[in-house]
């Protein structure tokens, strides 16, 4: 009863694994102490004290953690960076990978096993064998916290609550027309002014390039790459507002507060626009230890097409030089001269509509890879059902837990297999979402769905795709999983589909 589920479960008719008063956690292998700490911290919760750690063998009863070449799941032939296994019995529990971060997948899996528990209650996990990796190297969660900011301890639980998930990239939305939230030393008032408000005259905030290193390493604790994304040409308002140079008339627009889109952008070809964007990937690389940075591209209404042309080229181009890997909404494979490898966020519906797919295709053409967020089923903000009061509903109808499950990554772009797809991300808009206690209610169940469709193995070629896909063990699993949101405080909406407990 595992979310995503995992490649292979094989029950057993062995005696159940009993978690008890003395049980420790035993390490062995480079890393496995880290993660050991983190489930001893998880386990604390529920069980009402932290299990020791020791450096030697399991004893009858313990949890081992073993990281070491060879561990993990190798028996399908595959030698997944990610994979581990997980055999749970009366004697113990045992996770075995070949690195950290399988471990700690493992970890994630164990802690879905195990009953969430009041203390003093008996924990029992029934024996079985798991062999598991992901589909996917790319499982991504977006936040905007441009629109509303959300402080880093916020953004902690949200990353708290997508590691549970196998989620190991947190795409931080960072600026927008609304707010520029992460300090830049050489261009300060990008966060002191445009920093200031958010959507609906909210109060604002940024990061310290202090507060974001830290919440960078918090992720890459729990083996979640950070992206950060600078959203250029347009989207670009609060920027504006900051630098009147930044203007082609020297004026500052006013800070803006609403929720219209396409109507800012950049100066592009200017030398101080060019001395900007030098500057500010500059820092942003400097704070960025994960091989991405996003460079938006999105929704450019205001750019000439030639203008944006040459940005993009220019803008992917700086990034590359920088060492990273630029990612682009798909809208950027308009560009003519992208680096080789440039990553595209394809954005549009399940089914591709005007140039969307084409789009999609200049990355793939130029050697990247796509990572797939259609909007009409991987877009957190989108309404779950008419009516709803936080959401928003441009794609034209609801966005239910079984449209968001009910698709399948290669079946999107015509001609894009799995062989150029770097995997999925479901992006959460904020301007309607004010509170963390909202984002999760829009967040979960619904990233559940997206999480499984980047980690668990393909489904069958069935047509239509959504028959492919098992809801109803889906929605099973899910509804024992929320057991863990509710014992952790976690949010999440309670939709019809769902048999919850
Ligand atoms: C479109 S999709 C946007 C965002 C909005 C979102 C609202 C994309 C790359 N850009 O600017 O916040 O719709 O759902």
């Amino acid at each position: 009863m595992v979310v995503p589920r995992p490649v292979r479960t094989d029950p057993s008719d062995a005696s159940p694994f009993v978690l008890g008063d003395a049980a420790r956690i035993s390490v062995a292998g480079p890393g496995a102490d880290a993660v050991a700490r983190l489930l001893a911290e998880a386990l604390a919760v529920g069980f009402g004290h932290e299990p020791h750690i020791v450096d030697e063998p399991p004893a009858y009863g313990d949890i081992a953690i073993v990281i070491a070449p060879g561990e993990g799941p190798h028996e399908d032939g595959s030698d997944s960076a990610e994979g581990y296994t997980l055999e749970v019995a009366a004697e113990g529990v045992r996770i075995g990978a070949a690195t950290p971060a399988g471990a700690f997948w493992g970890v994630q899996t164990l802690r879905q096993l195990l009953p969430a528990a009041q203390e003093g209650d008996l924990v029992a996990v029934d024996a079985q064998r798991i062999h598991d990796h992901p589909r996917y190297a790319y499982r991504g969660a977006m936040l905007d916290v441009a629109r509303h900011f959300f402080t880093p301890a916020e953004v902690r639980r949200f990353i708290d609550a997508i590691a549970l998930l196998k989620v190991n990239h947190l795409h931080l939305h960072l600026t927008d027309d609304q707010g520029w939230r992460l300090h830049i030393e050489s261009w300060p008032e990008l966060s002191r002014i445009g920093g200031s408000t958010g959507s609906d005259g909210t109060r604002g905030g940024f990061y310290t390039q202090q507060e974001y290193r830290e919440l960078v390493r918090y992720a890459a604790d729990r083996h979640i790459t950070v992206v950060p994304e600078i959203d250029m040409p347009g989207h670009t308002n609060a920027a504006l507002a900051s630098y009147p140079e930044l203007n082609p008339d020297g004026i500052a627009p006013a800070l803006y507060t609403g929720s219209e889109v396409g109507f800012s952008t950049l100066q592009t070809g200017d030398p101080t626009t060019e001395r900007f964007v030098r500057d500010v990937i500059r820092e942003v690389v400097a704070l960025t230890p994960g091989p991405y940075l996003h460079i938006g591209g999105d929704e450019c209404l205001s750019t000439p097409e030639a203008d944006f042309v040459a940005f993009a080229n220019h803008a992917a181009a700086e990034v590359a030089r920088n060492g990273k890997t630029p990612i682009g909404w798909h809208e950027l494979g308009k560009a003519d001269a992208l680096p080789a490898g440039t990553v595209g966020q394809y954005w549009d519906f399940t089914t591709p509509r005007d140039r969307a797919a084409e789009r999609a295709l200049t990355f793939v053409r130029g050697g990247g890879a796509l990572i797939l967020s259609p909007s009409d089923a991987a877009y957190l903000d989108i309404v779950y059902e008419d009516g709803d009061p936080i959401g928003q509903d441009w794609t034209g109808s609801p966005t239910t837990l079984a449209r968001s499950f009910g698709w399948d990554p290669a079946r999107v772009v015509p001609g894009v297999g799995d062989a150029h797809i770097l995997g999925v991300e479901a992006p959460l808009w904020t301007e309607t979402v004010a509170t963390i206690e909202e984002v999760e209610d829009m967040v979960l169940p619904r990233l559940a769905a997206i999480a499984e469709i980047g980690w668990s193995t393909a489904p069958a070629d069935t047509e239509p795709v959504e028959a492919a896909r098992d809801l109803p063990d889906f929605v099973e699993r899910v509804a024992r999983l929320s057991e863990h949101w509710d014992a952790a405080g976690t949010h999440y909406r309670a939709v019809p589909e769902v048999p919850w407990p």
